[in-house]
């Protein structure tokens, strides 16, 4: 996030788009309603009826996918309308003419036939986000896990700089982070192209520099995306994985190919706090302890670093990541394997403890420079804290951008990889309930959350459902290309015609056999919003009568 989750409730418009706030980041949800009561308007942009849409002013339901088409078409209106902040993108932004031309024929009349919102309200949302002194823009999976995602969040920052909405209190352009610390994974280079603090490695100076700090040659490749691994391994690039607080073969879309993948491999290792449908699948499961065993610091959603502090020891064999890492390395340096780790003197003797390999993150990374854990001991600081005097940023962007001018972009409108057709006429989105969590590894097994959200449904839009000849409550059998699986039905109108919605949480009727598994170019996400699917009435299975002779 640009902006901090308590700012929320200063800004005077709040555009929702793709992300189900109240159940899926329920805090940052309440901090959403408390603005409306402040006087916010909120406009949702959901393909689905979601809870925040009843305090919203504005809901615009479009077609999934079709995110792009939506947001050039609001930008359309507000340069054709004259309601852009000149001085901003004459102060703060390049390439605007190549972005008024990109937009100049996205007519609201235009994004209406592809996105299916009236056009008077795509005018209305982009007046009223126009209008405001302070808006702020909130996405999530709804606008990234889309073939075209990267170009959906392009189209989004677009929109809040034309607008002036970045740099300042109330407003920003704020993704909503998944997990707990998936921000501080990003950051420490938890991703194939970057050394810690977004270093590119193929940049030769970074490359010089972690050389230098770890003691080690490195290569100037970027790695293989977590998506693109399972081709990889079917065509032989790729033998061994080690794979820590992951459980594909259920969060991984086309899990069918996972599974493929992941049986080839010559060693598989997992590394997790429960056994999964993944670690059933390893030659090595290391028993991982889980946060409140451990020492360490977490960096949440809005950039903000907090101590984690071990509460209870870890059961049984079970140890924390960072030294199941290290008794790892030892092994390797022990037994000879160890020339493509470490040659510090000092790693051989004493391998690293959470505060040592903080040290080396601020030593490391500008940005957390001037954090230490005696700081931390204090209070929680936000990136950039460049020195020990830093206070901390908790508003991005203000009075300028890392690379001087922020580039607006050329974004074209393309749809999904696959759309409905004759034989599969539906379109399946997927996402998340408000009682469980992605593979439901850890939240089912809490009764609680399980009486709460027992099992898995698929939502489906009365007038699909009378097509389909099926009724709330009916068994139906959702197939994709790619796989099929049974569940209820829950027949509602909180969902679009022509749409059906699955939660990916269950194992029973796992929704990733269905999705499609192809991949936004410049990032590799998949495409787990949108698939074709057919639903037809479960027939059931007759029982086998047995003709055993007695
Ligand atoms: N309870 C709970 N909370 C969670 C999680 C969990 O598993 N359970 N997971 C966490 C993680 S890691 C993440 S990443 C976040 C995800 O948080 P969200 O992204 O909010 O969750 P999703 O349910 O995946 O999808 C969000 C919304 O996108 C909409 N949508 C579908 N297709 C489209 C589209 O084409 N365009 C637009 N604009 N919207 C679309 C769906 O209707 C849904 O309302 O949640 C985090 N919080
Ligand atoms: N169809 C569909 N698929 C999706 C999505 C979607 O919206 N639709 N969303 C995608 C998104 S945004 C996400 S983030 C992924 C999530 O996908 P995963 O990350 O694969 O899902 P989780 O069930 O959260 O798995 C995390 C694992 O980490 C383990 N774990 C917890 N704490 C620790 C720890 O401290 N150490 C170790 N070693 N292990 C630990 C848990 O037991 C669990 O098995 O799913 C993706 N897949
Ligand atoms: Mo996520």
């Amino acid at each position: 996030m640009t902006n901090p989750i308590n700012g929320i409730v200063d800004g005077e418009v709040m555009l929702v788009i793709g992300s189900n706030t109240t159940e899926t980041h329920p805090i940052i949800g309440l901090r959403m309603l408390e603005a409306v009561k402040k006087g916010a308007r909120l406009i949702v942009a959901d393909p689905r009826r979601i809870t925040l849409c009843d305090s919203a002013k504005l809901w615009l339901q479009q077609r999934p996918g079709t995110d792009g088409a939506l947001i050039n078409s609001m930008c359309h209106v507000i340069l054709r309308d004259g309601l852009e902040d000149r001085k901003y993108i004459g102060e703060r932004t390049e390439n605007f003419e190549a972005f008024r031309t990109s937009v100049a024929d996205c007519t609201p009349a235009w994004a209406e036939q592809i996105t299916g919102v009236p056009a008077a309200a795509i005018e209305e949302a982009a007046h009223l986000f126009a209008g405001a002194g302070r808006a702020g823009i909130y996405y999530t999976m709804g606008i990234t896990q889309h073939t075209s995602g990267t170009d959906n969040v392009c189209a989004l920052a677009n929109l809040a700089l034309i607008t002036g909405n970045l740099g300042k209190e109330g407003a920003g352009l704020n993704p909503l982070r998944g997990q707990n610390n998936v921000q501080g994974a990003s950051d420490m280079g938890c991703n194939p192209t970057f050394f810690p603090g977004y270093q590119r490695c193929d940049d030769p100076a970074a490359v010089k520099k972690f050389a230098g700090i770890w003691g080690v040659g490195l290569s100037d490749r970027p790695g293989l995306m977590a998506t693109e691994i399972p081709d990889a391994i079917l065509d032989g690039r790729v033998a061994g994985m080690w794979i820590m607080g992951e459980n594909p073969i259920l969060s991984d879309p086309n899990s069918d190919h996972v599974r493929k993948a992941l049986e080839k491999l010559e060693i598989l290792v997992v590394q997790d706090i429960f056994l999964t449908e993944t670690a059933e699948l390893a030659d090595v499961v290391l028993p991982a302890a889980s946060f409140a065993e451990k020492e360490g610091t977490f960096t949440n959603t809005e950039r903000k670093v907090q101590r984690v502090r071990r509460a209870v020891p870890p059961p049984g064999e079970a140890r924390d990541d960072l030294s199941i890492i290290n008794m790892v390395a030892a092994r390797m340096l022990a037994t000879g394997h160890g020339h493509t780790i470490s040659t510090d003197p000092v790693f051989h003797t004493v391998p690293p403890l959470a505060p040592e390999v903080f040290d080396e993150i601020t030593a490391c990374w500008p940005a957390m420079a001037g954090m230490s854990y005696r700081r931390l001991e204090q209070g929680p600081l936000v990136w950039p804290c460049p020195d020990e005097d830093h206070p901390g940023t908790p508003i991005l962007h203000v009075g300028g951008f890392p690379r001087g001018r922020a580039l607006l972009s050329a974004i074209t409108w393309e749809g999904p990889d696959e759309l409905p057709d004759e034989e599969y006429p539906l379109v399946l989105t997927t996402g998340r309930v408000l009682y469980q969590y992605h593979t439901g590894t850890m939240t089912r097994r809490s009764q609680v959350l399980e009486d709460a959200a027992p099992g898995p449904y698929v939502e489906m839009n009365p007038e699909d459902a009378g097509t389909a000849g099926v009724r709330d409550g009916d068994e139906v059998r959702a197939s994709s290309r790619r796989g099929s699986i049974v569940l209820p039905v829950r027949v509602t109108g909180r969902i679009q015609k022509g749409l059906v919605f699955i939660p990916f949480h269950y194992r029973e009727a796992a929704a990733n056999l269905l999705t499609n598994d192809a991949l936004d170019p410049h990032c590799k996400i998949a495409e787990a919003k949108v698939c074709a699917v057919k639903i037809e009435k479960a027939v059931s299975e007759p029982t086998p009568i047995s003709l055993q002779v007695t």
